[in-house]
């Protein structure tokens, strides 16, 4: 199995490279931004309380993330790889994930870690809320809210990961073609 995890700040364009990536590699991807979003849009109970936390910037509680990609992988015994995209997203995540793949032999081959300015996600995140209906994209205050999380939380989970050995940063600025090809060439020599 080639599990790796896709990672950056909001709107460094984790969920843009992972649909080409998952389509070059094979590999089964697993947003926990989709998953939860699935659950709003089917109005569970799961779904409502997120709701109200994404749309202030906040990171969901760990325990719910930490089930919805447990039950995930567990669905798909027989993928190539798993692709995370926006999990883990703090240090408790992290070591969940290790321990659930440790229970099949399997471990992370590899983090990418996308960098992006502050100005230039503001900017992506404003566009995208201009077509993708997502209430958390629509108002600059949330997007910068997200934006604290991910410092504040987040940047955790590469420290983690470096203890291990296991980043890579990648300049998430360019063309989307030209992130492609730097992503693919570290996954390329890992492969
Ligand atoms: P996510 O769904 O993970 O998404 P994201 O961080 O908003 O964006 P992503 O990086 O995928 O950006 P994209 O490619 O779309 O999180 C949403 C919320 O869910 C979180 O705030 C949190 O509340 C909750 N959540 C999710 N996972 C969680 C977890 N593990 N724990 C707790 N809470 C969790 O790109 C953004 C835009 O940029 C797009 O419009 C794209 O077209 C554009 N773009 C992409 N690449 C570009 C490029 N090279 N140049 C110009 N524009 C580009």
């Amino acid at each position: 199995m080639f599990n790796l995890i896709l990672f950056g700040p909001p709107g460094s364009g984790k969920g843009t490279q992972s649909e080409k990536l998952i389509e070059k590699y094979g590999l089964k991807h697993l947003s926990t931004g989709d998953l939860l979003r699935s659950e709003i849009a089917n109005q569970t109970a799961l779904g409502l309380e997120a709701k109200k936390i994404m749309d202030k910037g906040h990171l969901v509680p760990d325990e719910v993330v930490i089930g919805m990609i447990s039950s995930a992988m567990e669905q798909h015994p027989n993928a190539k790889g798993f692709l995370f995209d926006g999990f883990p997203r703090t240090a408790s995540q992290a070591e969940a994930l290790d321990k659930l793949l440790a229970l099949n032999n399997e471990e992370i081959a590899v983090m990418l870690a996308l960098e992006v300015g502050e100005e230039e996600l503001v900017k992506r995140l404003m566009k995208r809320g201009e077509t993708s209906g997502r209430s958390d994209d629509t108002n600059e205050s949330v997007i910068r809210a997200r934006i604290v999380e991910y410092l504040q939380k987040t940047t955790a989970v590469a420290d983690y990961y470096h203890t291990f050995d296991k980043v890579k940063l990648i300049k998430g600025e360019g063309t989307i073609d030209e992130i492609f090809s730097a992503l693919c060439k570290e996954i390329d020599e890992k492969l």
